[in-house]
Parts: structure tokens; C-alpha cells; sequence
């Protein structure tokens, strides 16, 4: 197995973690991370790290948007995508004040699922009609649309296919101009599968997904399936500002330029700015 070592949302006093990954690193011999390697599907796996975290920042957040898509445009704007029938949508907003800046709907039945962009275009899945929505990415004018077998939940890109889970453990990678299924993978934690991913972010080449109904978000090696890291959420979203509709984590974000993560939730009046740190 080759390790990597990725920096993201990890603070400087993370030092001795990085310099022990490149420790492996070095002493792994013949290691191309661009190509993994055959043998590595039987080598030893490293256990799962842990993590924790710290809030770096508090945003508003529209709590009537039960996100089922997050991601970071620039400009300090965000794409965010809305479910359930009659209320879903696609939105542009502003980080910092969290306005919708342009807002388009979903006409019911749908039910919006997760987004991503590729190119100059959003895609946009829904839950359980088979069937995506593409839009111009400045714009929002529709573009076109796409039919998947199964549910969609979330969806990300890694730059050359959609990424795109469906409630159970597996992931599916498909051709963003023909939608077919270019490969899959199944996720699993020391073994065992992890079903429920929804929301996920493509991040320094790797899937990150959070678990429903649950505050965990999980790391994945997008070649093995495997969970490489594990963050625990709890408590982020203080219990004095749920109300009764307040749902399930669900939604990051980041930005790659300032490597800011941002997690949200469904209904969730606010949005975090977070950095992970090692669970101790
Ligand atoms: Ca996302």
C-alpha cells in the first residue's frame, strides 16, 4: 500500500502525523501513486485514522434548504443543491451572508439530489426518478439531461468521471459525456462495507462522503474502496439551534486554492468552516 501523505484540513501541529506518513512513503519501496500497484489489494491495510475537529468559522445557512448537494465554486460562492418534492432546487450562494444569489427549482415530483460541476456545466441527480438535470454553470440554463439505474444520492467529480453513490456501499464512476458505468467501487471500513454514503467531495484524490444519519464523514481511496480516515462530527451543530425540522448531516464543500472545508446539514441554519484534528 502507498501511503500518501495529504494535508488537507490538517493544522501544522498535525507535523509528526504527515512526517510519519512520509516515513512510509519513503521506506515503501518501488511506490507510484499514479499507478497503484496489483500487489496492493493484498498487502497489509493500515487502520483507519481518526479524526476529530475544530470550527474555524461560522456561516449562515438557509434553513429551509434540506442540502443534498455542496460544493465550493470560487469567489467565495457555493453550489448548493435542495431536496424533496416541490422544494428542490439549485442555488448560488454567498458564503458569507449565505443569500441565494440565483436559484432555480426542481418542479415536483422530483426530488434534487447531489450536484457537481465538470467543465462548464452542473449536473444534478434526483433520488428516485433515474433521471439528472445538466445546467449551463453561469447560467443555470438547462442543458440537457441524463438516466442512471438505481437511487442517486450523492455526486462529485474527480476532474474526468461523475462519482456518484446511490445509498448503498458502492460508488459508481461514470462517463460524463455517454453516463455509462466506467467502474466501481466498493467502500469498505477493516472489511466491512459502509452503505449509506451520501453527500461527497472530491478531495486532493480522495472521495469523502458523510454517512447518513450519522455525523461521521469517511476518507476513501478512490482505486480500493478502502476508508483510510474517519471524522467525527458530533455535536458541531449545537443543540440550541435545532428546531423540529432540523435533519442529518449532509454537505461538504472545499476549496482547494485556501484548502478550507465546509460541512453543512439538511436545514441546518448554519454552515461550518471546519479543520480536522488527530482523535487522540
Ligand atoms: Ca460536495
Amino acid at each position: 500500500m502507498c501511503l500518501r501523505p495529504s494535508s488537507f484540513g490538517l493544522q501544522p501541529s498535525d507535523l509528526p502525523t504527515l512526517l510519519l506518513a512520509l516515513t512510509a512513503l519513503l521506506l515503501t519501496p518501488a511506490c507510484k501513486p499514479s499507478t497503484p500497484s496489483p500487489a496492493s489489494a493484498s498487502a497489509p491495510a493500515s487502520p483507519a485514522a481518526h479524526y476529530t475537529y475544530t470550527i474555524v468559522a461560522t456561516y449562515p445557512h438557509d434553513p429551509e434548504a434540506f442540502t443534498q448537494g455542496l460544493q465550493y465554486i470560487g469567489n467565495n460562492t457555493l453550489l448548493e443543491g435542495t431536496g424533496l418534492p416541490g422544494k428542490s432546487s439549485l442555488r448560488r450562494v454567498d458564503l458569507a451572508t449565505g443569500n441565494v444569489l440565483k436559484r432555480v427549482n426542481l418542479p415536483a415530483p422530483y426530488f434534487g439530489e447531489g450536484i457537481t460541476v465538470l467543465g462548464d456545466r452542473i449536473y444534478q441527480l434526483t433520488w428516485q426518478h433515474q433521471k439528472g438535470f445538466i445546467y449551463d454553470l453561469t447560467t443555470f440554463a438547462p442543458v440537457g439531461n441524463f438516466a442512471y439505474t438505481g437511487e442517486g444520492w450523492g455526486l462529485t467529480t474527480d476532474g474526468h468521471s461523475l462519482i456518484l453513490s446511490d445509498g448503498t456501499a458502492t460508488i459508481r464512476f461514470l462517463n460524463p459525456d455517454t453516463f455509462a458505468v466506467t467502474r466501481t467501487i466498493d467502500v469498505t471500513l477493516d472489511g466491512r462495507p459502509i452503505p449509506r454514503l451520501n453527500e461527497l467531495e472530491y478531495i486532493e484524490g480522495e472521495i469523502v462522503a458523510n454517512i447518513w444519519q450519522t455525523h461521521t464523514i469517511v476518507r476513501i481511496d478512490p482505486a480500493t474502496g478502502r476508508v483510510t480516515g474517519v471524522i467525527d462530527l458530533t455535536g458541531i451543530l449545537p443543540a440550541a439551534e435545532h428546531r423540529p425540522d432540523t435533519d442529518v448531516l449532509n454537505g461538504i464543500a472545499y476549496d482547494p486554492a485556501t484548502k478550507r472545508l465546509f460541512v453543512t446539514g439538511k436545514n441546518w441554519p448554519r454552515l461550518f468552516e471546519i479543520k480536522l484534528l488527530p482523535k487522540s
